[in-house]
């Protein structure tokens, strides 16, 4: 029985059309697809095995970790750090940059990742998922810094998530358009099911944490008021909100039938001294990529996200992705609002 093509086939054939390839990208996909299937295996016996909750540490964000965040960090870890590919390592669970270890051979790529987005639902079960970013690792840097990794979003060689849902899937670009993958569990393989994702231009959803309303901005809370006032208001027709308060599931909703996923700046996050809730490095560059590729927008409402030049490894940032109409009419009422703010 011929079950399709599979991620490794997919990627294999990508390869043979860029002239000088040496193959080490398509091991380096190879290898995360592995750390996201034994992911994918503990996320999925979860509470039968004792690994839901928390795990009574927090992280570098201050945030408390969960028992699966740590278990998936340390997976991502084990699967990539032996196989010759990388020359470091980024995690939104980790202070700093983690060094190859030395009895190991040094790769030319650098990876950034967020272990397990959205765990902090991982007891209700819902999807949750793993983001990562590849970069290449400058030029005779054999032992990267913080600084090598600080490169914009434009840079990236690939990204991807893992969704972990009611089926497993792996979506990802490396600039040649989205292509989605469920993994076949009768087989251990990831197959193309969802060749060449396009996010509809033209959506009546939108997705924001609502309870943070009163802390917006005039520009989100006017974009938001007019999607509620549906038919009778501006926007002359209505809209449906969703909020699973995970972002994978929310970017894969939005690939797969549109909208527009918000994470804005606000002043309970400026009150804390945050520029945003979402980190550029590990969530809302990779998503920037993948969104863009399927003919998506993002920004931050008033910056191209993928344009902006990291200054920390952990920086937050607001995040205003989707499809692009919606897009372009929430940065549209953050210019006005900073005409009517200078006039
Ligand atoms: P995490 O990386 O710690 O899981 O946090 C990121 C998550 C996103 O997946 C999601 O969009 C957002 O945080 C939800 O935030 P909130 O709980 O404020 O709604
Ligand atoms: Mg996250």
């Amino acid at each position: 029985m011929d079950h399709g093509t599979t991620l490794t086939q997919f990627i294999i054939e990508e390869q043979r059309r860029i002239p000088g390839a040496t193959g080490d990208f398509t091991s380096l996909l190879n290898d995360i697809l592995t750390a996201c299937k034994k992911i994918a295996c503990a996320v999925n016996r979860g509470g039968l095995i004792g690994i839901l909750g928390s795990a009574d540490t927090e992280n570098v964000q201050g945030e408390t970790q969960k028992k699966l965040d740590i278990i998936s960090n340390d997976v991502m870890i084990n699967s990539l750090e032996w196989t010759g590919h990388l020359a470091g390592m980024a995690s939104e669970e980790m202070d700093d940059p983690l060094s190859i270890p030395a009895m190991y051979p040094k790769g030319k790529y650098l990876i950034l990742f967020d272990p397990l987005d959205g765990s902090s639902s991982i007891d209700v079960n819902v999807s949750v998922g793993t983001i990562f970013s590849i970069l290449r690792c400058p030029e005779g840097v054999k032992e990267p810094k913080v600084e090598d990794f600080l490169q914009p979003g434009t840079q990236q060689v690939c990204a991807g998530y893992a969704i972990y849902g009611p089926t497993t899937m792996l979506v990802m670009t490396s600039g040649h358009g989205v292509n989605g993958f469920t993994l076949d569990r009768s087989i251990g393989e990831f197959i193309l099911t969802h060749s060449d994702m396009k996010i509809p231009a033209d959506t009546q959803e939108f997705a924001i944490n609502m309870s943070n309303q009163r802390f917006w901005d005039v520009p989100i809370k006017r974009y938001v008021d007019e999607c509620i006032e549906g038919k009778e208001g501006p926007r002359k027709k209505d809209f449906n909100m969703r909020w699973v308060a995970s972002m994978v599931a929310e970017v894969h909703r939005i690939l797969t039938r549109g909208g527009i996923f918000m994470y804005p700046l606000d002043s309970k996050l400026k009150a804390k001294g945050q520029t945003g809730k979402l980190r550029l490095m590990y969530e809302a560059n990779p998503m920037s990529f993948i969104v863009e590729q399927a003919g998506g927008a993002s920004s931050t409402g008033t910056a191209r996200i993928m344009d902006l030049q990291p200054n920390d490894l952990h920086q937050r940032v607001p995040v205003v992705l989707g499809s692009k109409v919606e897009v372009e009419k929430v940065v549209a009422y953050h210019q006005e609002a900073d005409k009517k703010a200078v006039a």
